[in-house]
């Protein structure tokens, strides 16, 4: 056996089904509701707001048995709900890959985003089915739902690049996404007012509501 071999995995078939977003054989699927989005969106009230109603889901991430793990190659398909929170749109957490490595996304279903922050530039790629998104090591990254339907795509990353949620909590990502009528409207990036008073603000918003 090469010393790159990684037991147990062996050659596989992955089905591939962009129409109704799986990956067959399955591996995890994560959900991400509301309250695990702490200190991401500008308002912070509106944010509480909604996770103390439904705390509704914001995004699905469907994975392939690969494991994230040193030199295998893991994908998923991440699923954003339509919605915004005070006019920002929805998004994933996003984050930066500690040992920095590139990765790809193909979007595959509705309209959105991928906005992405080296610390000092910022960039946002338009991304519609049949898009290819490449992230370059070290840009750290986040999905944006910004139309009004599920975003959905599939993401192909280095198994052992790690994720680093802190660095977003601690950087930002350069820009923010709002809610528009043609597309989106960037905004510059800054940093959420501590919680206040939450019994007046308003919850987040579903677009199918
Ligand atoms: C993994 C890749 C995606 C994200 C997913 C959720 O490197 O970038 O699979 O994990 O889109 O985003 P986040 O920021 O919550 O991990
Ligand atoms: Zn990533």
């Amino acid at each position: 056996m090469p010393p790159f071999h990684t037991p147990p995995i062996s050659p596989m078939a992955i089905a591939f089904d962009a129409e109704n977003l799986t990956l067959s054989p399955a591996g995890p699927t994560l959900t991400r509701r509301m309250s695990d989005l702490e200190g991401l969106f500008l308002d912070t009230d509106a944010w509480a707001a909604a996770v103390h109603g439904d705390d509704p889901v914001v995004y699905t991430v469907t994975s392939s048995p690969v494991p994230e793990i040193d030199r295998e190659l893991p994908q998923s398909i991440t699923t954003i709900m339509p919605g915004h929170t005070s006019g920002e749109l929805w998004m994933t957490k996003g984050h930066q890959h500690p040992d920095h490595q590139g990765e790809i996304y193909l979007a595959l279903k509705g309209r959105g985003g991928l906005l992405m922050f080296d610390g000092e530039r910022t960039e946002w790629l338009d991304m519609l089915p049949g898009t290819i998104g490449y992230i370059p090591p070290g840009w750290a990254h986040r999905s944006v739902n910004t139309g009004d339907e599920p975003y959905a795509f599939l993401a192909v990353y280095p198994g052992g690049a790690g994720h680093d949620y802190g660095w977003v909590l601690e950087h930002g990502m350069g820009s923010r996404a709002y809610r528009a009528t043609d597309g989106v409207d960037l905004r510059p990036y800054s940093a959420p007012d501590p919680a206040s008073d939450t019994a007046s603000a308003p919850a987040a918003t579903p677009f199918a509501d």
